[in-house]
């Protein structure tokens, strides 16, 4: 089931894709695909927790679930 969250910070496809790396860095096997208007990222395969360890150390924003 995959799930969204809220990621504050992406102004381009350069980050979308540092925040796609580093979801599917901290949880290999992942599916993650980004959004850029509405600053959603909707994931499946890596739980709340990974998300928002990546995103944080990828220097991005983490703002919950969407
Ligand atoms: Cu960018």
């Amino acid at each position: 089931m995959a799930a969204k969250y809220l990621v504050s910070g992406m102004t381009c496809g350069g980050c979308a894709r540092s925040v796609e790396s580093a979801i599917k860095t901290e949880a290999p096997g992942a599916s993650v695909s980004v959004d850029l208007p509405t600053a959603t990222v909707t994931v499946d395969g890596a739980d709340e927790t990974q998300v928002k360890k990546a995103v944080d150390e990828a220097g991005f924003t983490f703002l919950g679930a969407a």
